[in-house]
């Protein structure tokens, strides 16, 4: 059946036998017949529908992962496989949409799916980069961002004759809806809504990423998170913004007319989840179309109230928005009359600053809109929240305890397990049965095989038979060579001082010395690095340039290579995690504790086998919890610890530096001989400096426990028996962190969709 579609779809479009066609022409194809496919399932619907508003949706790519959830994917595998051209040769012409830049976007991708699956009525809400995050290419040892243009004239994207007008303070811009389907998997579908400038002009863009920031007509809708580190800069985010928020408020109106809702019953009809402040805007605005429909500013402000959730993913406060009260009234002036009566009702009831939308220096604090004037409020791990509720916004939880709830994320287990890890997928359903696809808590069930020592050799076999997947992938599209003998360790993420990317280079300089002595691992080490830094993130970037040093000392030396081996993947995406995450023995979590609020690729990392070194920080805490010490190596000072540095700043890092001649030693080689040979001596010194003067995130704190422990867990790995236990039991525990999981619980608590 399936392949005479498919047939017929290539005869038309290209006049040819299927067994003729290359990759593309088969791609191309197979989008079409999906596309098709998908439509006849439908849509899901209900009295009540959700709409989840953010500023990223890292959906990847697809192809297998709509055919998974169609159900196709086998059957098309196989057809493919008699042209004679493999899914991944199809998979490899599809472009990765840019639509997002880390965890906070996976996120959103994830829920999408889970949403879908779980057949309820939910649409996400966002706009159509063009360009989206850079691409990331290494030139001398540095990042270079350049565009990264993935939109195609044929593509998921559908294009509708939907579109608005988006009122700015100057001109008038018209806002154009593309929809993209989510599949469910085994469900009717969602749509994911991703609003476009009908003036965006792609040849603003100049060198690399440059382009003009004051041409908002053309601009709007090119680069996700354009660089604020000046005014333009942060009135183009204000622009992007409220033109997203506005776009969606408007689409849900209309949704709600159309199915003739009484507006004043918004929200038994409607709710909104805020995904991080970047839609915070969405709040005033509502209140100010709802007026403009004739209810009153006092009804409207308690209907959008009512409507409005907000999830909180961060209590870093640089990333916490607060836009100057001039800049929005400079992009938005007809919503300020708005955003000032919901300040002046703050003000009147509450006389703690802290908790005041607009401040004494006249900011006005977004985050402080969206627990006032939202009814809930959520962190996403344990921790997290109760760091919230404790500290960070203690002054709002006082006020309103019932507000306050976690949600602790989660991953799709169809991208994430069964679309990443097939033979792992196959294998655990030989084992026990298909029920864990749709039920991620039966993954449990393998507990049974723990003292199985057949079951756990193949364990090892699957993860070597990736571990060469992995080889095989980077040397096809990196040139790079990595032993599939090594101890695969990794971290992959956003580049962020909080996250120490530099502590897990420090243990590498570490152990180059330690090799140079004499003393070397008994089984060799490959770590692995992926991630990007914002362009105008200094010190990240001074990072990464450390990590390209080490790598071409080391791939230079061969005594030591032998032994431990560093590769950072470029340009690091979705479509290289579903590569690197079933290769990984050693999953790297080594944020500072209490800054990271929960990650999410340590998830992806211990459903595919690999076994934690971690902080007790995020939700490692959870994975901690249940897996128990023996299946996990946790390091470093905990999160209270951590909290009262910061609060009698008595945290000094020079006293580590100066008191530790293995410290010292380690941090003093990112500016010595061999080093400054390789690398530019301003951005080795300025980081070196950087770590003895201030170490904001505490690496030298964690450092040498840090290296114990890695140590410990390397030499624990020879034992292939035991860790291959470990392994089992985080495969099992891992469906807890299933979005499925994450995605009824918000439905039942703050949604309430059916
Ligand atoms: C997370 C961000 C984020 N939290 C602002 N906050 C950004 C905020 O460029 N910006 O403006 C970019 C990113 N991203 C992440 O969310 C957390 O760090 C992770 O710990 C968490 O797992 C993830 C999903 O909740």
């Amino acid at each position: 059946m399936i392949e005479k579609q498919l047939q017929d779809i290539i005869t038309r479009r290209y006049h040819k036998k299927a067994e003729e066609c290359g990759s593309e022409e088969l791609y191309y194809s197979l989008l079409e017949l999906t596309k098709e496919i998908t439509k006849e399932r439908g849509y899901n619907e209900g009295e009540r529908k959700l709409y989840y508003i953010s500023a990223e949706f890292l959906i990847g790519k697809l192809l297998s992962n709509n055919l998974i959830n169609l159900g196709l994917f086998e059957e098309v595998r196989e057809i493919l496989e008699r042209f004679g051209k493999s899914i991944e040769e199809v998979e490899a012409a599809e472009p990765e949409p840019s639509l997002g830049n880390g965890g906070l976007g996976r996120l959103a991708a994830c829920f999408l799916d889970s949403i879908a699956t779980l057949s309820l009525p939910g649409d996400g809400i966002g706009l159509n980069y063009h360009y989206g995050l850079f691409r990331q290419i290494f030139e001398k040892h540095k990042q270079k961002e350049l565009i990264n243009p993935w939109i195609e004239p044929e593509s998921w994207l559908n294009r509708t004759d939907i579109y608005f007008e988006i009122p700015f303070k100057n001109f008038t811009l018209k806002s154009r809806l593309y929809d993209i389907d989510v599949t469910g998997y085994g469900s009717k579908n969602n749509k994911l809504h991703l609003f476009d400038v009908e003036t965006v002009d792609e040849g603003l863009v100049e060198e690399g990423i440059r382009f003009d920031k004051s041409k908002v007509q053309k601009n709007l809708t090119l680069f996700l998170y354009p660089d604020d580190s000046d005014k333009e800069g942060n009135l183009l985010r204000i622009y992007q913004q409220y033109f997203m928020v506005s776009s969606g408020a408007q689409l849900i109106l209309k949704e709600c007319r159309e199915k003739g809702y009484d507006l004043h019953k918004l929200d038994q009809h409607v709710v909104i989840q805020i995904n991080d402040t970047h839609p915070t805007l969405v709040i005033p605005e509502l209140i100010r179309l709802l007026m403009l429909e004739g209810i009153r500013m006092d009804e409207a402000i308690g209907i959008v109230s009512r409507t409005c959730a907000y999830t909180n993913h961060t209590i870093l406060s640089e990333a916490l928005e607060k836009w100057p009260f001039d800049y929005l009234n400079e992009v938005v002036p007809h919503l300020m009359p708005i955003i000032c009566e919901l300040d002046t009702r703050v003000k009147e009831e509450y006389a703690d600053e802290k908790v005041q939308i607009i401040d004494k220096d006249r900011r006005v604090h977004m985050a402080h809109i969206d627990i006032h004037y939202g009814f809930s409020v959520n962190g996403v791990a344990a921790l997290h929240t109760g760091i919230l509720e404790q500290s960070e916004l203690k002054h709002f939880y006082d006020i309103y305890p019932e507000k306050f709830n976690n949600k602790t994320n989660g991953i799709t287990f169809r991208r994430w397990l069964l679309e990443a890890n097939h033979p792992l997928a196959d294998y655990l359903v030989s084992l026990i049965g298909e029920g864990f696809k749709k039920d991620a808590s039966e993954l449990e069930r393998l507990l049974e095989y723990r003292d199985d020592s057949r079951v756990k050799e193949r364990l090892l076999a699957i993860k070597m038979e990736k571990k060469l997947a992995l080889k095989q992938y980077l040397a096809e599209t990196e040139n790079i060579e990595i032993d599939e003998n090594s101890i695969f360790d990794i971290q992959i993420k956003r580049l962020h001082e909080y996250k120490r990317q530099q502590m897990n280079a420090l243990y590498v300089i570490h152990k180059y010395l330690e090799i140079k002595k004499g003393r070397v691992p008994s089984t060799p080490v490959t770590l692995i690095f992926g991630a990007k830094a914002a362009p105008a993130y200094v010190i990240a970037k001074d990072i990464i340039h450390l990590i390209l040093c080490l790598q071409e000392l080391i791939q230079d030396d061969p005594q030591v290579r032998r032994h431990m081996n560093l590769v950072m993947v470029q340009n690091y995406n979705v479509t290289k995690a579903e590569k690197l995450i079933p290769a990984c023995d050693i999953s790297e979590q080594i944020s500072l504790a209490s800054k990271e609020a929960s990650g999410t690729s340590n998830m992806k990392f211990m459903l595919n086998g690999a076994v934690t070194l971690g902080t007790m920080d995020g939700a490692n805490v959870e994975i901690h919890d249940l897996v128990g010490d023996d299946n996990i190596y946790i390091f470093g000072a905990g999160s209270k610890e951590v909290i009262e540095h910061y609060a009698k700043a008595d945290y000094v890092s020079k006293d580590y530096y100066e008191l530790d001649p293995q410290i010292k030693e380690a941090v003093d080689f990112i500016t010595g001989p061999e080093l400054m040979k390789i690398g530019d001596p301003e951005n080795l010194n300025r980081l070196q400096k950087e770590l003895i003067g201030k170490d904001w995130f505490m690496t030298l704190l964690d450092l040498k426990d840090y290296i114990h422990t890695k140590d410990r867990m390397l030499k624990d790995y020879e034992d292939r028996e035991s860790w291959s236990e470990k392994m089992l039991v985080n495969i099992a525990k891992a469906g807890y962190f299933s979005s499925d999981r994450t995605i009824a619980q918000y439905n039942e608590d703050i949604w309430k969709l059916r």
